[in-house]
């Protein structure tokens, strides 16, 4: 892909830099996206599966379903696309990676300065004392798993009208406010906050940058949108921005 002079000198220019990724990102790694033809709410009613009510209401159902997508997603790796966000971390002194996807691939990819805004598959809290522990067991010998204190243990997952982790937020606010580059790869751009995190990098200044299969509500407003695999295009940036 052949990258405009503005957007190279743009990324190689800027000083604070803020990534946000969703499902696209992790596609090419064979985890499925939620929205779309393939999307996970094709087959499976959010309301029924991603929410505190259907937890209260059947815990063995929502767990059976993170279940299934544990033992998926054990099998998946990071892609190209993962890896070259983790180098970029390497090119600029003040970046964060905010992420809506609980996979762990980028993690496991290498990058460091990361907040995981809607949690981590691999993580499960107490619904009694809130402890949050990791949990590597794929399947789980018990659904719904317990905690050693006897109280049932749910997914460490941001559910649908379930408050965002506040130092998250306010860490992700503040990088958006100060950044001057932003990017936006793999996200439909429907689910909030994260939903309006483009825009407000925009209206305060920043350069924003989509990158992401199909067009999205934000393609027309932002600075470049970028229609492709972001495990194609990336790695191609990385490189552009890498050379000297
Ligand atoms: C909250 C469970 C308050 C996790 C998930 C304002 C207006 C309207 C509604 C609301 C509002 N504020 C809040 C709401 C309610 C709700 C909401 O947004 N509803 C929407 C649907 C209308 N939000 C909430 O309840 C949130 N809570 O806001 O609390 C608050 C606010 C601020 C501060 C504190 C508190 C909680 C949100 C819960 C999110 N949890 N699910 C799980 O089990 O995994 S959402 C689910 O969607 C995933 O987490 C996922 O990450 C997220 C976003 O989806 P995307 O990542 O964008 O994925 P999608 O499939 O949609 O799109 C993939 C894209 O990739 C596509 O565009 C495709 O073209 C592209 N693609 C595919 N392949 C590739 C690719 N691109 C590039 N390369 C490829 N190879």
């Amino acid at each position: 892909m052949e990258f405009t002079k503005e957007l190279t000198q743009k990324c190689k220019g800027a000083r604070s830099v803020v990534v946000l990724t969703g499902a696209g990102i992790s596609a090419e790694s064979g985890v499925p996206t939620f929205r779309g033809e393939e999307g996970l709410w094709r087959k499976y009613r959010a309301e029924e599966l991603a929410t505190p009510y259907a937890f209260e209401r059947d815990p063995k159902l929502v767990w059976e379903w993170y279940d299934w997508r544990r033992q998926l997603i054990s099998k998946c790796l990071p892609n190209p696309g993962h890896y070259a966000i983790a180098n970029l971390e390497a090119l600029y002194k003040d970046f964060l990676l905010i992420t809506q996807n609980v996979d762990g691939l980028h993690r496991k990819a290498g990058s460091k300065k990361l907040r995981e805004i809607h949690g981590n598959i691999w993580r499960v809290r107490c619904t009694k004392e809130g402890r949050v522990e990791e949990n590597l067991e794929v399947p789980l010998k018990t659904i719904p798993p317990a905690c050693k204190c006897g109280a049932i243990l749910r997914p460490h997952i941001v559910w649908f009208g379930e408050s965002l982790d506040m130092e998250d937020i306010q860490t992700s606010y503040e990088a958006i406010g100060k950044c001057d580059l932003f990017f936006t790869i793999g996200t439909s751009v429907v689910v909030q906050p994260a939903a309006s995190f483009a825009m407000m990098a925009k209206s305060m200044g920043a350069y924003v940058v989509e990158i992401n299969k199909d067009p999205t509500p934000v393609s027309e407003q932002v600075d470049v949108s970028l229609l492709g695999k972001a495990g194609e295009i990336l790695p191609e940036l990385e490189k552009e921005l890498s050379s000297t």
